[in-house]
Formats: structure tokens, C-alpha cells, sequence
């Protein structure tokens, strides 16, 4: 995969901010502080093309990063943010939901949870959502350079029994030390290169 340009293309605070130009999109997704923005920004190349490590919940808009001209990188707001509140909270939850739900163009959800924890409540929700919509997905483990390959073992057969995902749809990731980031674009790189634009 190999990222000739990439560039923030809208900023939507609803769905009638989306892009109207009919290119695939692949939606990144997961609790606030999960590693998001640097994920993106490690896979994009980029230093600062997404925020990074700015206050947690700080992205409220779901944000289209064009990618090659040819696809859109979409960040999702982060999830389980605790200094919002509840109307807030349900506004976002209402857009995420309907974005998975009907958006079109959506071709693949990468869901990011942290390699070190148990899933949260909050990800068997997004878990179950990602299932109910029928919407191919895969789960990137971020922070993997934060534990040792045991700890990571013994998560990756947690989070299989308590998802609904196989093992082989799970990408260890370090935005960090780069780790696991070639694998990943593997899955990314036929959108990418174009090849699931019609
Ligand atoms: N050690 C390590 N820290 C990371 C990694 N990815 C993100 N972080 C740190 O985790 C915090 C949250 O990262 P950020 O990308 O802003 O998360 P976001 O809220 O999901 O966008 C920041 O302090 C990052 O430096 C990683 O792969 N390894
Ligand atoms: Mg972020």
C-alpha cells in the first residue's frame, strides 16, 4: 500500500456533511484513547493528519481523510468518553449508529480496542452493532508494544470468546514501534489501490 496523498476532505457534524462523491470508505472506530488518531496517522504516514493525544472526546465530527484520490480514511468519534454529557452522548451515538447502519459507501470497519484490557461493555456494543449491520470488519489490537506476548495471547482468547470475531481477523498493532501496521494494510490495500471503487 503505498500512500501517494492524503488529506482531511471534510470535518461532517451530520449526514448531510457527508462526501457526495461515490468513493469507498473505510471507518475507523473505538473507545476514546484507544490509539486512534496515531493508527491513522502511522498508517497514513503523517505526523499530525489526525489529532493525537488532544483531549479525549475532543473529535466530534466524523472526519474524511481522502486517501490515494481514490478512497476515504473515516474517523469516527470516539466512544466512552466519560466527560460528556447524556444529550451529547445520545447525539453521537445516533450519528455512529446511523453511519454504520446506512452509510452506502461504508466497505470496511476497522474496530480498535486496546491490546491490554478485557472489551468494555461499551466495545461488545459496538461488537453487536457491527454484526447486526452485515458490514465486513476486522479488529485492530492497538498498544501491542505495551505488553509481553503471553498477556497478548491470553486477551486474543479472551476477546474471541466474548466478540463475535474470529482470531484470524484480529491485528496486533503498534503505532509505535510500527508493528503489525504491513499486516494491516494488507487488508487495506486493495481499497487503496482503487480496486473497490465500481
Ligand atoms: N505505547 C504506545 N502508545 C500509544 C500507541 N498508540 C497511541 N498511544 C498513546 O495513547 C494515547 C492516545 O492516543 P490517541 O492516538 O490520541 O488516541 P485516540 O483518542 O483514540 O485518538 C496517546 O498518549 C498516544 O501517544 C501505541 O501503539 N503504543
Ligand atoms: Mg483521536
Amino acid at each position: 500500500m503505498k500512500i501517494q496523498s492524503a488529506h482531511l476532505y471534510q470535518m461532517a457534524g451530520s449526514p448531510t456533511q457527508y462526501p457526495e462523491i461515490n468513493l469507498p470508505e473505510i471507518a475507523f472506530v473505538g473507545r476514546s484513547n484507544v490509539g486512534k488518531s496515531s493508527l491513522l496517522n502511522a498508517l497514513l504516514e503523517r505526523k499530525k493528519l489526525a489529532y493525537t493525544g488532544a483531549k479525549p472526546g475532543k473529535t466530534r465530527t466524523i472526519n474524511f481523510y481522502m486517501v490515494n484520490e481514490n478512497i476515504f480514511f473515516v474517523d469516527l468519534p470516539g466512544y466512552g468518553y466519560a466527560q460528556i454529557g447524556k444529550e451529547q452522548r445520545a447525539v453521537w451515538e445516533k450519528q455512529m449508529q446511523g453511519y454504520i447502519k446506512h452509510r452506502e459507501e461504508l466497505a470496511l470497519v476497522i474496530h480498535l480496542m486496546d491490546s491490554r484490557h478485557a472489551p468494555t461493555a461499551l466495545d461488545k456494543k459496538m461488537n453487536a452493532l457491527l454484526v447486526e449491520s452485515s458490514v465486513p470488519f476486522i479488529i485492530a489490537a492497538t498498544k501491542r508494544d505495551k505488553i509481553s506476548g503471553n498477556v497478548w495471547q491470553k486477551n486474543k482468547a479472551l476477546w474471541t470468546k466474548e466478540l463475535q470475531i474470529p482470531q484470524s481477523a484480529i491485528y496486533p498493532v503498534s503505532a509505535q514501534s510500527k508493528g503489525g501496521l504491513d499486516d494491516l494494510r494488507l487488508v487495506l490495500a486493495p481499497g487503496v489501490a482503487g480496486q473497490w471503487a465500481e
